[in-house]
Parts: structure tokens; sequence; C-alpha cells
């Protein structure tokens, strides 16, 4: 390898740089994965609806256990200060019902029960496993490096958005108190990057560290798109696991 070359690769990104390089992973965002793509454009069919919406529930639900789990690693006050609204969002508190409970009108609002959904028998091993491991990084993981792989929420607002234009066009038998959730998270995402990049952006410092934070936001990149990946063959294939046996 050339003198200027090792060299080059040993220089840290400045800020603007490294947050840009991490926006330049919006290419393999779930926005683009065929899935997401049939369901924006009107041509998913009710099943697919429906599964889409019970397996998410299983991430829905595991979002705030991981981010107390980052808590739990996290020794700094004022960033568990900051933290802790992801749990109550989702969670809820008084007078909020939060995130959970807004999938859960989702749920009912495509036609399944609360009962099926909270039961999470619809759920795929695949998609099932892609979540744990998600969890399981952001136990063991420094409490940084957890927090950095949420800003897979950069390009989240956009696809909430998308699904606010697109649905009541194209499913119209969605009930109207199925939106309350993505609605809610357009802000929510909006502030959570925020904080996430902070503490990302002040916490890699040399070139090798910022390369891994790449590693790892494609880690979570990865695992977002393996969860469709699941969904694809299960409802748009008809061979879910064990189809055939
Ligand atoms: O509804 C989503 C959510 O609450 C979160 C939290 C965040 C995290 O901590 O990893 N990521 C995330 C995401 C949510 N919705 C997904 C979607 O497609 O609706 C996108 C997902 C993300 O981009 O990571």
């Amino acid at each position: 390898m050339s003198a200027e070359k090792k060299i080059s690769e040993q220089i840290p990104w400045t800020r603007e740089e490294f947050e840009q390089k991490l926006r330049d992973k919006e290419k393999y965002y779930h926005i683009h994965h065929e899935f997401h793509i049939l369901m924006n454009t009107g041509k998913l069919d009710k099943p697919a609806i429906q599964g889409w919406v019970a397996n998410r529930f299983y991430y829905q639900t595991t979002i705030p256990i991981k981010d107390a789990a980052i808590m739990a690693n996290c020794p700094d006050r004022d960033a568990r200060r900051k933290w802790v609204q992801r749990i109550i969002d989702h969670d809820g508190e008084e007078g909020d019902d939060g995130g959970i409970e807004a999938w859960l009108q989702l749920a009912e609002a495509v036609g399944l029960t609360r009962e099926e959904t909270l039961s999470y028998e619809h759920v795929l091993p695949g998609v099932r496993f892609a979540i744990d491991a998600y969890l399981n990084f952001a136990r063991r993981a420094p409490w940084q490096e957890a927090a950095s792989s949420s800003l897979t929420e950069l390009f989240a607002p956009k696809i909430h958005q998308k699904r606010l234009d697109k649905w009541p066009e194209y499913y119209p038998w969605i009930g109207e108190k199925g939106y309350s959730y993505f609605r809610k998270r357009l802000s929510e995402a909006r502030r959570d990057v925020q904080h996430g990049l902070d503490i990302t952006l002040d916490y890699y410092k040399t070139r090798e560290e910022q390369e891994r934070m790449l590693g790892i936001l494609q880690f979570k990149l990865d695992i977002l798109w393996t969860m469709l990946d699941c969904m694809w063959m299960a409802y748009i294939e008809n061979k879910p696991p064990y189809h055939n046996c």
C-alpha cells in the first residue's frame, strides 16, 4: 500500500464528512426493499399488510427494552436524561398511551386482533432472530455504539411520511386510527436522530473508530433489510418456513 494511501486512511473525517458518510448509507435503507416498494405502490394484499404489522410489533416492543439496555450501560446522567424519553415514547405515560399502544391501534385498523398481535404468533423465525440480534448487540456493546446503531432513523421520517401519503389511497380499508403511530414518529424520530448524532459525532475520534461506526450502521441496516426478506418469502412468495413440510 502506498505511503500516501496509508496516511489518508488514518486521518479522521471532520464532523461534517463523518455525518455525510452516515447519510450516504441511505441507499441501503429498507425503504428501497422490494417489500416496501410494493407496499408504497399499493401492490400488497391484506394478508401481507397484516403480516408486516404483526411482525413489526415484535420490533416495536423490543425497542424500549433495547433502549433500557443502553441506559443500563450508560454512566452519563445527562445522556440518560435524554435517552429515557425513547422508552416513554414507546411505553407511554400518564395521559399518553405511547407507541406500542398506537401500534396495537394500527393492528386493529388492519384487521388483526390485539390478542393475536400481542401473542407474537405471526412473528416469523428470521424476523425474531434479526430483532433479537439488535437487542443482544445493545446489551453487550459500549452504550455509545448501541446508541449510534439507532441512526438508521436518519432515514425514517421519509418512510413514515410515505405511509401517511400513500396508504389512504391504496389501502382505503385501513382504519384512520391506524395512522397515529406514523404521525407520532415523524417528530420523535427527528428529535432522537439529533441526540443520536451528537453522541456519535463526539464519540468516534480516530478514522478506524469512524469506519467501525459505519460497520455498526450497516449491521442495523442489515437487520431491517433481513426482516423484510423473511416477510417477502412468507407473504409474497407464500413460502413461510416449513410451508412444504
Ligand atoms: O418506529 C421506529 C422506531 O421507533 C425506531 C427506533 C429506532 C431505533 O432505536 O433503532 N429505529 C426505529 C425505527 C422505527 N420504524 C422503522 C420503520 O420503518 O417504520 C424504522 C426504524 C429505523 O429506521 O431504525
